[in-house]
């Protein structure tokens, strides 16, 4: 493993080890994507939303989903029961543009235990990557998941994301995704991105 020379800054927080950069690999960088906007007008075959436990709607980026997607959303979720923090469900999108939208329950984001707050996150990224394969979604949008409301501080809460994508598509299921694109809306979750993505898909 390649020691990531990063003068000054944190130690990464990361599942592929601490400090350590993957090999460059031209195949798996063509994979990933960073774009600002607005994650409602995106056509990805599922977009990933940051939801909370009921599932039921709320503020931020869920608010934006819901009210894209029209009321036949918010009828389906009442359906499923709520999701636990960490994990995540899938829906059909209405009139979004894409043709699933996985609702994850990403943590509030608490400093003390930011271990248990990244495992939870990681969690989000994982889950909705597997409900993605399930249902043959071979591209897929994230949001910020936690990094509005829930507080997640967007430069801890990139390279915990990058990590499990980088993980899952190096693993069994890694090749039934062919893009993942992470919609970022603020200035910070864009700077949090540009930092990140050279660790964990280092230029080839
Ligand atoms: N369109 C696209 N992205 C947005 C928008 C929008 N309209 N608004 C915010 N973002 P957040 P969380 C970005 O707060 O932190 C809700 O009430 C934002 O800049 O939407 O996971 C839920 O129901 C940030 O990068 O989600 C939960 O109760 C990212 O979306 C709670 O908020 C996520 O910010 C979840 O909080």
């Amino acid at each position: 493993k390649l020691q990531a020379a990063v003068p000054g800054s944190k130690p990464i927080p990361t599942i592929l080890g601490p400090n350590t950069i993957p090999e460059p690999s031209k195949a798996l960088n063509d994979r990933v994507a960073v774009l600002r906007g607005d994650i409602t007008t995106i056509a990805a075959d599922a977009i990933v939303n940051a939801a909370n436990r009921s599932l039921l709607g709320g503020g931020g980026v869920d608010g934006a989903i819901h009210r894209a997607a029209g009321s036949g959303l918010y009828d389906e979720c009442k359906t499923l029961n709520g999701c636990p923090t960490g994990s995540a469900k899938i829906t059909d999108a209405y009139a979004l543009h894409c043709r699933k939208i996985i609702h994850a329950v990403g943590p509030v984001y608490d400093p003390i235990r930011h271990e248990r707050s990244e495992e939870k996150l990681i969690g989000c990224y994982n889950r909705s990557l597997e409900l993605a394969v399930e249902h043959n979604c071979r591209t897929i949008a994230f949001s910020g998941i936690s990094t509005g409301i829930y507080g997640y501080p967007s430069r801890e809460a990139a390279p915990a994301a990058l990590s499990a994508v980088r993980k899952f598509l190096t693993g069994k299921n890694g090749k039934k995704i062919d893009k993942v694109i992470f919609v970022t809306f603020e200035r910070k979750d864009v700077d949090a991105y540009d930092e990140a993505i050279p660790l964990y898909f280092p230029p080839v």
